[in-house]
Parts: structure tokens; sequence; C-alpha cells
């Protein structure tokens, strides 16, 4: 028995069969500082209620492995210290343990699979890092998209990465990737990047259509749906380049690894761009639940 528990709003958009997005929890824990990060995980969580749907942030609490977080436990996990980054490999532990830990994009994938929940939004997945070559470190949010059926909507992969490489082990590994509205994959913080999108849809029932025809096909896997933070509120990768450069020099210099590696890089580019990248990252995840939203309310009809 797996020790699950819904909030109030997701059993009842459970039982009444509406649509529910999945929202993750190292974002909060990992990827943004505090109070902002609360404050975030509010805002998108009414963003989503707005567009029609049901939010449900995804954490472990105490070995529970929880779908929609009341407002009490978003706030406790917020300021929470020491919380542990999950993914594929360790969040059975932690549960089987009753431990706290926040859910990646590969463990919410999960969590939302096993939930019955079909769409998820979140800021930027993992990827194929800077110098993979040398570190092998490649993030097992790739592997997901490739297994569990879940579509996911980000601002393509964060900018910090090696993003051609983190492109040609998607299609590698039969991952749909689709950009949203344009003819090129967004760069995160950046609407726009020089790499073709293997895939455009204009509309979010084009979205909701091509997973269902996954599933009918019998083909295994997600979705990444990369949508192009609003132009207003971008920071052009010309400007980020030389930010995100030294970053990752700091980060070799100290030799920060393995799960160290995301959350050093997006604490120093926030530093370095005196805050800028946050506002962009509030902004880009925010664009991206209201577009969730609108595919779990196609995908529910
Ligand atoms: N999106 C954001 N900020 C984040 C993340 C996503 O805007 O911090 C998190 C997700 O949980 C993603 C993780 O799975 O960063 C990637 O970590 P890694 O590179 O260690 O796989
Ligand atoms: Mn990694």
């Amino acid at each position: 028995m797996i020790p699950m528990t819904y909030s109030a709003e997701v059993a009842q958009a459970r039982s009444a069969g509406t649509a529910i997005v999945a929202l993750e929890s190292t974002i909060i824990t990992h990827g943004m500082p505090f109070p902002q990060n609360v404050e975030t995980a509010r805002l998108v969580e009414d963003d989503i209620r707005e567009g029609g749907a049901t939010p449900a942030t995804i954490a472990v609490m105490n070995g529970q492995l929880h779908i929609g977080l009341e407002p009490a436990e978003l706030d406790a996990l917020g300021q929470a210290q020491d919380v542990a980054k999950l993914s594929r490999a360790d969040i059975a532990a932690c549960i089987a343990a009753g431990k706290t830990g926040a859910t990646t994009v590969a463990a919410t994938m999960i969590a939302a699979h096993l939930a019955d929940i079909h769409v998820f939004a979140t800021g930027g997945i993992g990827g194929v890092h800077q110098g993979a070559d040398q570190s092998f470190d490649i993030s097992a949010d790739l592997q997901e998209l490739a297994q569990t059926p879940v579509t996911v909507v980000a601002a393509g992969a964060k900018a910090i990465l090696d993003l051609p490489k983190t492109f040609e082990v998607l299609e590698t590994l039969g991952v749909p990737v689709i950009a949203v509205g344009q003819d090129v994959i967004p760069a995160f913080w950046s609407a726009t990047s020089d790499i073709t999108a293997p895939l455009r849809m204009d509309t979010a029932a084009q979205i909701a259509a091509a997973q269902q025809m996954r599933g009918a096909m019998g083909i295994k896997g997600g979705q990444l749906i990369t949508n192009p933070i609003p132009k207003e509120a971008e920071i052009p990768a010309a400007t980020l380049a030389p930010i995100i450069s030294q970053a990752l020099a700091e980060a070799d210099a100290q030799s920060i690894s393995a799960k160290a590696v995301t959350p050093f890089l997006l604490g120093r580019i926030f530093e370095l761009t005196d805050g800028q990248s946050l506002k962009a990252n509030i902004a880009l995840v925010r664009n991206n639940a209201r577009l969730a939203a609108q595919i779990a309310i196609a995908m529910a009809a």
C-alpha cells in the first residue's frame, strides 16, 4: 500500500472527474528562495484554479505522498530546512522511511501517474549538463519523460544546461518535444533559442489529442511541451550568456556536483542578475500553469 494523501480540493476533483494539474515541489525547496518560493507556489495554484482546473502540488511529507498540499503544508514545506530532493531513484526510499522530500520533475511525474493525473506544469526540466562528457550528469527527468505518460509543460530545459545535447537525448528517447506557437524551442528565461522545434502546436486541444493518441497506440511515455516565457518578461539569451558562464565556472571551481549543481547555479544566477532571473522564472511558471490548465481541461472533456 502506498501511503497517499489527497488535499481536500484534489479529492473533490477526483470524485467529480474534473481537470487536475500536478505541480512539483523541488522548485519550492531548491529552486527559489523563501519567501518568493511560497508566494509563487500560491500564485501558480491560483492561476490553475482561475483556469478552471484544480492544482495538485506533490511532495513527500513524513512518509506520506501528498497529492495536493493544504495551505499550511505548503507553508511548512517552503520554510523547511534540509529537505531531500527526490527523483525516481529515491522517492520510494523516502516514503518507506517516513521522511520528507520535495519531488523533481521525474518524481512528480511518477506520483502524478499514480494519482491518474495526466498534466503537470513546472518551470524548466533538467537535462544534459554542460561538461556532461566528463561528469556524465544527465537529469533523470529525461528518462522519465520516455516512460511515464504525463504531459509536462515547461519553458524548455533550464538554460544552464547544454540545450542542443538535451534535445538530442530527448529525440533518442522518443520523447515528443512540442513548441507552443513558434518554430524554435524556448530557452527558459529567454523566449527563443536557435534550436528548431521537432514539433509545433498552437492549441491546448492539439496537445491533449497528441498525448491521448500516444496512449491509444500503446506508445509509452509523456510529452514535453516547451512554452515560451511571455516576451515582456524574458531576459535575452545574449544578456544571460556571460552570467551563466560565470556561474558554471564557479560551480566547477567549487567542485559542486550531483544534485547540488542545479540549485547552486540557479542561486548564483539570481544573485548575479539582482533578482531578475527569479522574476522571469516566476512569470514563466505561471504562464506554464495557465496552459497546463487548458490542456487538462481538454483531456478531461
Ligand atoms: N523548474 C524551475 N526550477 C527548478 C526546477 C524546475 O523553474 O528548480 C527543478 C525540477 O524539479 C527539475 C530539477 O526536475 O530542477 C532538475 O534538477 P537536476 O538538474 O538535478 O536533475
Ligand atoms: Mn544531475
